[in-house]
């Protein structure tokens, strides 16, 4: 359906308006904005959807690595709790399977609760300190949870090494001109990419009509190039 895309991002649209990931009607959303369209990366709930999902991480994450002589610019994959661990999980074993190089690369997720027995710690998997982070998370709408991601892994000592996810919604954040993510790259320093953009989903859905919800919103919303 969609020709201008590359093939991963348009298998991953594809799956996503199928599997009803991606839903159209009337959401509000957590930053109180009302949106046409929502994203619900919970419903990557089959080995079907999760290997088209891992597909697209690794296209996303291969293409952006610059120096192939480094196994990675990362060490360990962090997914913020709940929708960021399965991610997380996912990618890492993924990356693993697709090249030696990335078998020692870790991962690790947040508690969203505080644990004062057993091991302890607010952090499971591999130990943040002293390591270079990757994020991979759903969604970034105002950047709100990437935030708290990048404050947890400042807390436990992980260098930020970059940002991925699967939608980046591209809307402005509530205070300026730039887009939630532009402000991501500015802030930390560091690459931040999206497997899709909402720009991506307006070429990606074939619906007249749903397009142009999605470019109305973009209008009011995102500052779409
Ligand atoms: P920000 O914290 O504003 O960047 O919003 C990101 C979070 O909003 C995601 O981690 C989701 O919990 C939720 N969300 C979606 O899951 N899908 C959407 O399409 C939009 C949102 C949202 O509320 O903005």
């Amino acid at each position: 359906s969609a020709q201008q895309l590359p093939q991963h991002k348009a298998e991953l649209i594809d799956l996503c308006i199928r599997s009803q990931i991606l839903k159209f009607g009337t959401f509000t959303l957590k930053s109180g904005r009302v949106s046409p369209y929502f994203f619900n990366a919970g419903l990557f709930n089959t080995a079907r959807s999760l290997t088209c999902l891992a597909d697209a991480f690794a296209q996303t994450l291969l293409t952006q690595q610059h120096d192939a002589t480094i196994p990675a610019d990362f060490d360990v994959i962090f997914g913020p709790a709940y929708k960021g661990i399965p991610l997380a999980t996912l990618v890492c074993s993924r990356l693993g399977s697709l090249d030696n190089r990335f078998l020692d690369i870790g991962y690790a997720f947040n508690r969203k609760e505080k644990k004062d027995h057993g091991e302890g710690g607010g952090i499971v998997g591999y130990q943040l300190k002293g390591k270079r982070v990757l994020i991979v998370d759903d969604v970034i709408t105002a950047g709100t949870a990437m935030r708290e991601a990048t404050e947890i892994i400042k807390a436990e000592g992980g260098i930020l090494a970059g940002i991925v996810v699967c939608l980046d919604r591209q809307e402005r954040t509530t205070d300026g001109e730039n887009s939630a993510v532009e402000n991501c790259r500015a802030e930390y320093g560091v690459p931040v990419t999206a497997i899709i953009t909402l720009e991506d989903l307006i070429v990606g859905v074939s619906d007249e009509e749903l397009k142009e919800q999605m470019r109305e919103y973009g209008k009011r919303y995102a500052p779409l190039s």
